[in-house]
């Protein structure tokens, strides 16, 4: 995928001002913003044919990875009172330059691996050794769809000797969701990875089998292996047989996914998912505040693991992890752990899709009257009266239920 194509940054920065510039207005228009859109009230749509102010977005809506690589308004994103033709024009020529400097590149023989994206650079791993590598313009802006941990780069020395993002090669695989911003713009959370491990957690946060089945559908989405990590096992009501939340995973043990109890306090199933991980590229993915880069630590003691400390009047002192990152084990694991959080979409699914991950669902799916039938409003369909005589678990198909009007309202 070339990605100094001056064209394609003009296209794909239209696109990108044209959808905030929606977003702002529906912000603003839908008089429920977020909590957070605070001091500025949300101006009316039609307000006399002056078009909308745009409101502020509120960073408590934004997941903190958001934060940490925005494009930052002057350098690469749109400068004050610039117009956008201006700003495509500037984006043009300085992709121009970036690919006449190509011009004079030389290529390193080896890929580089992506350890870590920050703002207009990432950490590539070459041949061993860690090194910064520039991302070009027309990269920074879209970076978050077009650029992931765990891809492999090929990097350009330039003259000087700064090392330069040429090209990003195919991925084996991938984590997406949407872009909590822009919908239809694909964020790659992992790439070529060949097991997610999903964790969730007992009582703090309480468990919710409704990220855990977003993340189920989207692994199978795209291609990857997961196992299921229940962390916070120490906070469980004995006897465990009749904890309220460890109860709601009844459906899911007769899925083909492990499941594994653990405990960071206890060591309770590290081991386990030791074994789980041993020799793969696996990423941790789940709500903040589940435990995962606390998992990671008790996994691989010999890792210093990344975390900020936040301190805003609402999380008071948490450790968190704001962006993804690779770690090496001892044993030549890797291991990458995300940023939690808060909501998780599906990327590029189509209604008519979403039963084929469900496998309790397309054993029955065939005795349905209508071939194309959603299950949902059907006449005569097979798997809603399967449900209704709790031959499928209904907690399951209520899921199935959910995902679909959100897709459909997508
Ligand atoms: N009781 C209990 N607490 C745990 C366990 N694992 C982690 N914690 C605590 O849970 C809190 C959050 O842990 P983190 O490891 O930062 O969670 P995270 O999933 O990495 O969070 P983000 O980086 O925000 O996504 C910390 O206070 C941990 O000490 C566990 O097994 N049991
Ligand atoms: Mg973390
Ligand atoms: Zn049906």
């Amino acid at each position: 995928m070339p990605i100094r194509d001056p064209e394609t940054v003009a296209r794909q920065l239209r696109r990108y001002l044209r959808d905030q510039a929606k977003k702002a207005q529906r912000r603003g228009g839908g008089g429920g913003a977020g909590p957070a859109s605070g001091s500025s009230p949300a101006p009316p749509v039609e307000a006399a044919g002056r078009p909308p102010r745009r409101p502020r977005l509120a960073a408590e809506d934004w997941d903190s990875d958001e934060l940490a690589t925005l494009p930052t308004r002057g350098r690469h994103g749109p400068r004050r009172g610039e117009s956008l033709d201006k700003l495509v024009e500037r984006l043009r020529a300085e992709s121009a330059d970036d690919a006449a400097a190509a011009a004079t590149d030389e290529l390193l023989t080896e890929p580089g691996l992506v350890i870590a994206i920050t703002r207009g650079q990432c950490e590539v791993e070459v041949g061993g050794e860690l090194l910064v590598c520039h991302l070009p313009k027309a990269l920074t802006l879209t970076q978050q769809s077009t650029l992931a941990v765990g891809d492999l780069l090929r990097v350009a020395r330039r003259p000087g000797g700064a090392l330069v993002a040429a090209q990003i090669l195919p991925r084996s695989s991938r984590l997406s969701r949407p872009d909590p911003f822009l919908a239809h713009r694909e964020r790659v959370v992992a790439a070529n990875i060949d097991l997610a491990v999903v964790v969730g957690s007992l009582r703090r946060p309480p468990l919710s089998t409704g990220l855990l089945d977003r993340y189920l559908v989207a692994l199978a989405h795209g291609g990857v292996a997961a196992v299921v990590a229940i962390n916070k096992a120490d906070l469980a009501t004995e006897p465990r047989a009749e904890d309220p939340e460890l109860t709601q995973l009844a459906p899911y043990r007769d899925l083909d996914v492990p499941i594994v109890l653990c405990s960071v306090p206890t060591g309770e199933g590290i081991e386990e998912l030791r074994g789980h991980l041993a020799g793969r590229k696996a990423v941790l993915v789940g709500h903040s505040g589940v435990g995962k880069s606390s998992l990671l630590a008790a996994l691989a003691p010999e890792v210093e693991v990344r975390v900020a400390e936040v301190s805003t009047a609402s999380r008071k002192g948490r450790h968190t992890t704001t962006r993804a990152r690779i770690y090496r084990l001892g044993d030549g694991t890797r291991i990458i752990d995300t940023p939690g959080i808060r909501e998780f979409g599906l990327w590029q699914l189509d209604a008519r899709e979403l039963a084929a991950y469900f496998d309790e669902l397309t054993a029955i799916a065939p005795a349905c009257h209508f071939s194309d039938c959603t299950h949902s409003h059907e006449p005569r369909c097979a798997v809603r009266a399967a449900a209704e005589a709790g031959e499928i678990p209904a907690e399951r198909y209520a899921t199935y239920l959910r995902i679909l009007a959100s897709l459909r309202s997508e």
